[in-house]
């Protein structure tokens, strides 16, 4: 079976002859059948999200149920289903509290690159591999947690429903379930790449009047304003904090949603907020970085800067939700896919396109 595997930090990825165990009590084997290429993938290999070595990277996907394991009832082989890459416990503090998004369990096995055992299911020989957030959807097939299985209707397209388990999830969320931005409001999304274009969508379906999308890559302007923008900020050529608060009457916007992961620009968004604004942090930068930001305007402008970590969702009944929104013709999905590759090997070009920045999302199909 092969697998798109990072050897070690700064490589290229290798597709590699992998061995891969049957699933274990609570554990499902999926068939997958397409995989987007996110940027936290491209963090990894670039060793700004420093995770445990070989790795079958890859946790947007979508495929079929192959094999359940032991006391597995809520899917069968033959369905088909989204990878949810924050497979819950369901038991730990804040699993209790309703935050499954922020479930111990599941951040701790992320960070060892195992499942929740502890152990990992891909090996090489001898050697294990370990797994990108429980999922490893840049494989032919892969064993998850039963959490991690989400069954979705069977009239959508893999591509699309692949979409979701990430991209989709995380910013339309950012919106709703984070912010909870409310109709009329003013929002600066920061950032207009496969995530930030959904959170632009989602500023839309949540009813903003003006969704101000900033980037610095000429190409995703057109895009931006597809998905809903009102206006545009090139910050390669303008200050972005001087052309916000000129299209928001001197204010600042009611929300922002840094969507990049870099200290500069996530403290741009909390710069662009007027008083009482929400600032929502999608971008995932490395462990060890810092941001700035003016002390005196906490108090005296009442601002909140916050993050967002997978939507802050509930993935078993959103993921079905944006796919009825996208059946709909209420949640575009098609228009996301700028690069379909038919193999696992147009990983490597899938990531370029990536750090080029001029793509929205790229598709493996397997
Ligand atoms: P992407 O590369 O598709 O999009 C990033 C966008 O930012 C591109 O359009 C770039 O052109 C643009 N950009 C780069 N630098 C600047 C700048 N200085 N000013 C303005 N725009 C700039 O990535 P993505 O959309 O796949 O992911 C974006 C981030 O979100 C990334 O850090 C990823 O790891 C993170 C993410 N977070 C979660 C979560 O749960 N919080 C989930 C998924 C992805
Ligand atoms: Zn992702």
């Amino acid at each position: 079976m092969k697998a798109a595997v990072l050897m070690d930090y700064g490589q290229k990825v290798s597709i590699e002859d992998v061995q891969l165990k049957s699933p274990k009590k609570e554990e499902v084997l999926v068939k997958i059948k397409a995989a987007g290429v996110c940027h936290s993938d491209l963090h990894v290999v670039q060793a700004d999200l420093p995770l445990p070595v070989p790795m079958v990277l890859g946790h947007e996907g979508a495929g079929i149920v192959e094999e359940i394991g032991e006391g597995v009832t809520h899917v069968k082989k033959g369905d088909h289903v989204v990878l949810n890459w924050v497979p819950h416990c369901g038991k730990c503090y804040y699993c209790l509290k309703g935050r499954k998004d922020m479930c111990e369990h599941a951040q701790r096995s992320a960070e060892y690159g195992t499942l929740l055992d502890g152990t990992t299911r891909f090996y090489k020989g001898e050697q294990e591999i370990y797994q990108f957030s429980m999922t490893g959807t840049f494989s032919e097939y892969t064993v998850v947690p039963a959490n991690g299985v989400i069954p979705i209707r069977k009239d959508v397209p893999f591509p699309q429903a692949a979409l979701v388990g990430c991209g989709a999830l995380t910013g339309v969320g950012a919106v709703v379930n984070t912010a909870k931005v409310t109709p009329g409001s003013t929002v600066a999304v920061i950032g207009a790449g496969g995530v930030g274009l959904n959170v632009i969508q989602g500023a839309k379906l949540a009813g903003a009047v003006k969704i101000i999308a900033v980037d610095v890559v000429e190409e995703k302007f057109a895009m931006a304003k597809h998905f809903g923008a009102t206006h545009t900020v090139n910050g390669a050529e303008d200050d972005v904090i001087d052309a916000v608060l000129e299209l928001t009457e001197g204010r600042g916007v009611d929300y922002s949603f840094e969507v990049i992961g870099r200290p500069e620009t996530i403290a741009q968004s909390y710069n662009v907020l007027g008083k009482c604004g929400l600032g929502v942090v999608v971008g995932v930068a490395p462990p060890n970085v810092n941001v700035s930001i003016n002390a005196f305007s906490l108090p005296s402008q009442g601002k909140t800067l916050t993050g967002s970590w997978y939507g802050q969702s509930n993935p078993a009944i959103d993921i079905p939700m944006l796919l009825d929104l996208y059946m709909a013709e209420k949640l575009k999905l098609n228009e996301l896919i700028s690069k379909t590759y038919y193999s696992l090997e147009g990983v490597n070009d899938a990531f370029d396109n990536l750090a080029a920045g001029k793509i929205a999302r790229s598709i493996l199909t397997i």
